[in-house]
């Protein structure tokens, strides 16, 4: 007979979340028949030590926050059971998504997926996702960043964690995670966001990786950076980035920052590479004649399914077009590669492509959505995983 391995993640200790808050797995109950309004947990709270203690302020918005941070912790806690070597990349995005469009009670983009699931592997850093024909598979030896997003009525949680099945990155994945807390402590009010960056190197490069019998540095990837998200809108105006960039620009009252750090073996910078999946509505941007008709039915599709949210092609494949409740399974758009190009090259439209460090590197990512106040700051996706 021969043996079975038991494979073990690291870095996730998250086993019984679901049984702890009454979720289902997979997943099947709705976040409001769990919690009411007035019983939806805060993540945690790191007082400013100027203040000390005091009680929490209900600034614009919060609820949404914490009620799809929620939603987030559950469905990674699934997530985080259901991913294991041999899985199919493109199951682990339907996963995702799908459970959080049960569990939140999908509306269209009043609620649903914050942006598409990025499933990026090893020496790519953020951006990849499952296209609808994808055949990939997880590796027992790959490095695997999650990052995926949860929202209600625009308020986004923007959270990743990386999951591993080898114990050789054990260090790699506490540097990055050591380094997402340090920038989550060091913000506050009138905090200079290249100071934080400074801190996050700091702890970042204190780190070192042996693999295969070489020592490699761990160094932060100087082309990413955290963000303030405002609603409908995963990147607003302001970049916390993963080094002392120069930059003088300061964290205000009552803003929200997704707060992430990647660390790479590799050279600390990423290029875009591959056909790109991940999409943006640019709100701002006049609409200008359209040279086919089918651009102006993606327009539409995109402008009444999506809004501003961050969208993938692979959705336009789903029978409902990425949403059940406005499309029921009348939504799939067909050949939309023309279309979708000529709102890219009109400019209606961005595009976010894979972003990869070089060949042979593995970088790890821990993110959290935070909220900034003068007394203390918030760490709304805080979960008991990361
Ligand atoms: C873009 C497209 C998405 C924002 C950060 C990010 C995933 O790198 C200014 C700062 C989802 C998010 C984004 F589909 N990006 N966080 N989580 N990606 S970003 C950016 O483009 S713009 C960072
Ligand atoms: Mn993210
Ligand atoms: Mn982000």
């Amino acid at each position: 007979m021969t043996k079975k391995r038991k494979c073990k993640k690291y870095g996730i200790i998250n086993s019984n979340y679901l049984s702890i808050v009454g979720q289902n797995y997979p997943p099947t109950k709705i976040i409001d028949n769990i919690y009411n309004n007035i019983h939806v947990k805060h993540g945690e709270i790191i007082y400013n030590k100027d203040y000390g203690p005091d009680n929490l302020i209900n600034y614009n918005n919060i609820i949404d926050f914490r009620k799809a941070a929620e939603v987030h912790r559950q469905v990674r806690a699934y997530i985080q059971k259901y991913l294991k070597p041999g899985k199919k990349i493109y199951d682990i995005c339907e996963q995702i998504e799908n459970s959080s469009r049960i569990i939140i009670k999908e509306d269209g983009y009043l609620r649903g997926v914050g942006f598409p699931t990025g499933i990026s592997i090893n020496n790519c850093a953020a951006h990849d996702t499952a296209v609808y024909d994808d055949t990939r598979i997880i590796d027992k030896n790959d490095v695997i960043k999650i990052d995926f997003g949860t929202q209600i009525n625009g308020c986004i949680i923007d959270s990743a964690f990386t999951i591993t099945f080898n114990h050789r990155y054990n260090s790699l994945l506490e540097a990055v995670k050591e380094s997402t807390y340090t920038g989550i402590k060091n913000a506050g009010v009138d905090v200079r966001l290249a100071d934080i960056g400074a801190s996050i190197q700091e702890v970042m490069e204190s780190y070192e990786i042996e693999l295969d019998g070489y020592i490699y540095p761990i160094h932060v990837i100087k082309n990413l950076c955290g963000h303030n998200i405002d609603k409908y809108k995963i990147h607003a105006d302001k970049l916390v980035p993963l080094y002392d960039n120069g930059d003088n620009t300061k964290m205000e009252d009552g803003e929200i920052y997704a707060i992430e750090t990647f660390g790479s073996t590799g050279k600390g910078y990423v290029y875009p590479k591959e056909t790109c999946t991940h999409y943006m509505l640019n709100k701002n941007s006049t609409v200008p004649r359209f040279r086919f008709k089918k651009t102006k039915q993606i327009y539409n599709h995109i402008l009444q399914t999506y809004n501003t949210l961050p969208f993938c092609d692979r959705w336009f494949n789903r029978p409902d077009g990425g949403s059940y409740t406005l499309h029921r399974n009348n939504g799939k758009i067909s050949a939309y590669n023309v279309g979708l190009n000529e709102l890219c090259e009109k400019g209606v439209v961005s595009k976010y492509p894979p972003l990869y460090d070089i060949e042979g590197s593995y970088i790890a990512q821990y993110e959290h959505t935070i909220q900034i106040t003068e007394k203390y700051c918030e760490v709304i996706s805080k979960g008991i995983d990361y």
